[in-house]
C-alpha cells in the first residue's frame, strides 16, 4: 500500500487528512502543492484532479479528492474498527451532517474571507464574510451539546514525574485533554480554588466533567477503565491486575518518595547536595526494581500503565544516580525499551529535560 497525499500544511482540509492518517498510524508520503505558486493548476495535477483542489489522495491506482471523502475512505479501508466513522446508521448520519456542514458552511466562511486577502491583495476581511464566520460559530455552538463533548483537564507540570505518567497514558489512549500548568514554585497548588478541588494539594489532578480525581496511579487506571478501547494497559484478569497494582504501589511507596525526599530540599529549600541517606534510598529502590524486571515490561510481557508510572519516576532518578547497565542490566534494558515508545518520547522526554535542567541548576 502506498498512500500519497497532495498537501499544503496551511490548508485546513489537508490538515484534517493528516490528522486521520496519523491517528490511524498509516505510512504515507506528502507531496507539497503550493497553491500560492499555482502548483494545483499544472496539466499533470488537473489530469489527476480536475477540480484542482488540495488535498488529493492517491492510493496505488485509486485517486480521490475532497478531505471528507478522503478521511471516510481511510477509516473504512484501513481503520482497525469503525470508531472514527461509525457504521451505526444514526451515528453515521450525524457525522455525515457535520462533514457536510464543514464543506458547506464552515470552510466557505473561511475561504471567502481569506481568498481576497491571500490571493488578491485585499487588506481587510469584508464585513459580510465576518458575519458568515460568526453565524458558523453560532451553529457550531448549538451542535456541541454537553453530551457530545468530553473535556478532560489535567492540572500539570511537565517536570513532575507523576504528571508525565498521566500524559503518557492520555497520549497513548489518544484522549483530548486540556493541560493546566500548575507551577509548584509559584505555589499554584496552594490557591483556595486548587485546595477546594484537591485538599492534598498534589499534582496531577484530573477533572473529567464534574468528576475530580488525583494521584497519578488512580488517574491512569481510571482513564484506561473509562476510555480505553480495551483493557490491555490495565487488564481485568485478577492476577495480571494484582501485579500491576503492586508495581503502582511500589512507585507510590518506594520509587517516588526516594525521588521526592532527595529533590525537595534542593528545589524548594536551597540545599546544594542530596543527603547521603536519600541516595541510599535511591540505590535500594534500584535493587528492588532490578529484581522485579525479569520480563520485558515492568509488570510482565505486555506494556501496562505501570510502565508509564515507573518509567516517569525512574528516568528522573537516573538524573540523580545514573543507572549503570553493568550493575542494573534489567533496569537499563527496560528503560531503553520505554524510551523507544512514542508516548515516552512525546510526553516524558520534554518534562524529563525540564526536571534535569532544574536539578542541575540547583545542585552545586
Ligand atoms: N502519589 C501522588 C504524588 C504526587 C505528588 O506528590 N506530586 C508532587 C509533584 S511531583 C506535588 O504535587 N508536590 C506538591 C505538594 O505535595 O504539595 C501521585 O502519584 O500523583
Amino acid at each position: 500500500m502506498v498512500l500519497t497525499l497532495y498537501n499544503l500544511d496551511a490548508s485546513p482540509p489537508c490538515r484534517a487528512c493528516q490528522m486521520v492518517l496519523e491517528y490511524l498510524k498509516l505510512p504515507f508520503n506528502y507531496v507539497t502543492v503550493n497553491t500560492l505558486n499555482k502548483e494545483q493548476l499544472t496539466e499533470e495535477y488537473i489530469k489527476m484532479n480536475p477540480q484542482h483542489t488540495i488535498p488529493t489522495l492517491v492510493d496505488d491506482d485509486f485517486v480521490v479528492w475532497d478531505s471528507h471523502a478522503i478521511v471516510v475512505y481511510l477509516v473504512t479501508k484501513y481503520g482497525k474498527d469503525d470508531a472514527l466513522y461509525s457504521s451505526d446508521p444514526k451515528k453515521r448520519a450525524l457525522i455525515d451532517q457535520r462533514l457536510h456542514f464543514d464543506t458547506g458552511v464552515l470552510f466557505p466562511a473561511l475561504r471567502d474571507t481569506l481568498v481576497p486577502i491571500v490571493y488578491f491583495g485585499e487588506k481587510q476581511s469584508k464585513p459580510e464574510n465576518l458575519e458568515k464566520i460568526v453565524s458558523a460559530y453560532d451553529f457550531t455552538e448549538k451542535f456541541l451539546t454537553k453530551a457530545s463533548i468530553m473535556v478532560l483537564s489535567l492540572y500539570n507540570l511537565d517536570a513532575s514525574p507523576p504528571c508525565r505518567a498521566c500524559q503518557m497514558a492520555l497520549g497513548y489512549l489518544n484522549l483530548p485533554v486540556k493541560y493546566i500548568t500548575t507551577d509548584l514554585l509559584k505555589k499554584d497548588h496552594h490557591t483556595e480554588e486548587y485546595l477546594k478541588m484537591n485538599p492534598q494539594h498534589t499534582i496531577p489532578t484530573l477533572v473529567d466533567d464534574d468528576f475530580v480525581v488525583w494521584d497519578s496511579h488512580a488517574i491512569v487506571t481510571y482513564l484506561v477503565t473509562k476510555y480505553g478501547k480495551d483493557d490491555s494497559l490495565y487488564p481485568t484478569d485478577a492476577k495480571k491486575r494484582a501485579i500491576i497494582d503492586q508495581r503502582l504501589h511500589f512507585d507510590t511507596g518506594i520509587l517516588f518518595p526516594a525521588l521526592r525526599y532527595t529533590v525537595a530540599p534542593i528545589f524548594f529549600f536551597g540545599e546544594k547536595q542530596p543527603k547521603p541517606e536519600n541516595l541510599e534510598k535511591i540505590k535500594s529502590a534500584y535493587e528492588f526494581t532490578e529484581k522485579f524486571l525479569t520480563k520485558p515490561w515492568i509488570a510482565g510481557d505486555e506494556l501496562t500503565v505501570a510502565d508509564f508510572c515507573c518509567s516517569a519516576t525512574i528516568s528522573s532518578l537516573n538524573t540523580i544516580i545514573p543507572i549503570d547497565a553493568g550493575i542494573y542490566p534489567n533496569i537499563s534494558g527496560w528503560l531503553k525499551r520505554c524510551s523507544e515508545l512514542d508516548a515516552y518520547k512525546k510526553y516524558n522526554l520534554p518534562g524529563l529535560n525540564d526536571f534535569k535542567s532544574l536539578y542541575e541548576s540547583r545542585v552545586g
